[in-house]
């Protein structure tokens, strides 16, 4: 009898405190848009930090680009970044990473997406909460971000890989994409602007796209989509990879095979230097990159001018990051807008040396 007493107290004291949880936590959201005062209170509340969510874990330029966005936040604040790299490069993943942020009350999430439009509420939750949202290295749709961090123009990566497969396969003949995932927003748009480069013009005329693999940024399945790659074309020239897990597994594949297939695309010097050679002993001729490090950086000064209130992330907008010099929020031509760190960057025999040791 004493027992179920208890557990009846138990019980009402339980549901008492939940119930209470509830209202505070609706309160909050309904406040929020009814007046700004409200609104400010949120943003001061919420004032926890400035997250980082890479794509996923276990791969060496998301920890690059997490050790440059650090290095930014511990010097404008004082504070530690909070890095989250997700288990899986999926969107669930992230959606799990970032409900969790928005309850831990940060300032501001500053993500690389996994998929375009899947984060759409849970970053409008977000930014509801008055987290200020960007994105970097990939992007989601405009409406589930305020600006995007964009590494290189996507037209001058897409034209550039073209460029590099043209050069190598000698202006003819069939070559391949061995892409990340494919819902990778960045990817997908590197090689909608390749396959645009080559219906606008001529000159790519007699180059043949004969597939697009997935190796999902997981070394394991990049090689087994190398591999079937080679067994699948036998006339193939080239193989194209436009992520630096993708193209570091299929330069081992093809040098330990001595295969006369060729490689070039996006890859980290650090994983690549190994493999980039003009002779026949190399499967990488040349590939190109940005400095991943420096994604991260300028990551953590949009975070904070958002954060500041220096910028709202509309076109037109401009702002310092630090010794980085002076950077403009453009259309991104996708009804949002964007910050262009640079141009893509050609590793080749003659400066592999210098920088496979940065990054
Ligand atoms: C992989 C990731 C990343 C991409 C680079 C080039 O590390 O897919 O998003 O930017 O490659």
């Amino acid at each position: 009898m004493r027992k179920k007493l208890l557990s009846m107290l138990m019980c009402m004291c339980l549901t008492a405190a939940l119930l209470a949880g509830c209202g505070s936590k609706e309160d909050t959201t309904a406040s929020k848009s009814a007046d700004t005062e409200t609104a400010e209170e949120t943003t001061e509340a919420s004032n926890g930090g400035y997250a980082l969510v890479t794509k996923a874990a276990g791969n060496p330029y998301n920890e690059k680009m997490a050790e440059g966005f650090s290095d930014v936040i511990k010097e404008l604040t004082g504070t530690d970044a909070i890095i989250k790299h997700p288990q899986a490069a999926t969107a669930d993943a992230q959606i799990e990473v970032i409900n969790s942020l928005i309850s831990q009350g940060v300032s501001s999430i500053c993500i690389a997406a996994n998929d375009e439009n899947a984060l759409q509420a849970v970053l409008e939750d977000a930014m509801n909460a008055g987290i200020k949202v960007s994105c970097l290295d990939s992007k989601t749709n405009s409406d589930s971000r305020m600006t995007f961090v964009n590494q290189a123009g996507t037209k001058e990566i897409g034209t550039t890989l073209m460029e590099a497969i043209l050069d190598i396969t000698g202006g003819e003949g069939q070559f391949a994409i061995l892409s990340a995932t494919s819902q990778a927003t960045n990817q997908n748009a590197w090689i909608d602007a390749m396959k645009e480069a080559m219906e606008t013009d001529d000159k790519y005329s007699k180059l043949e796209l004969v597939e697009v693999a997935y190796g999902d940024d997981e070394p394991q399945k990049s090689t087994d989509q190398t591999q079937a790659l080679l067994s699948n074309y036998p006339d193939l020239k080239v193989i194209c990879a436009p992520t630096t897990v993708g193209i570091a597994a299929a330069a081992k594949v093809l040098q330990d095979q001595k295969s006369k297939v060729k490689l070039t695309g996006l890859g980290l010097p650090s994983e690549m230097a190994e493999y980039i050679g003009d002779d026949d002993a190399h499967s990488c001729p040349y590939m190109y990159l940005w400095n991943p490090i420096d994604v991260g950086r300028l990551g953590a000064y949009v975070s904070s001018a958002l954060v500041n209130g220096e910028i709202t992330g509309a076109a037109g907008e401009s702002f310092t990051a630090g010794d980085m010099g002076d950077y403009e929020v453009v259309d991104a031509g996708d009804g949002g807008t964007e910050v262009i760190l640079g141009a893509p960057f050609k590793f080749d025999p003659s400066n592999i040396e210098e920088w496979k040791t940065v990054y």
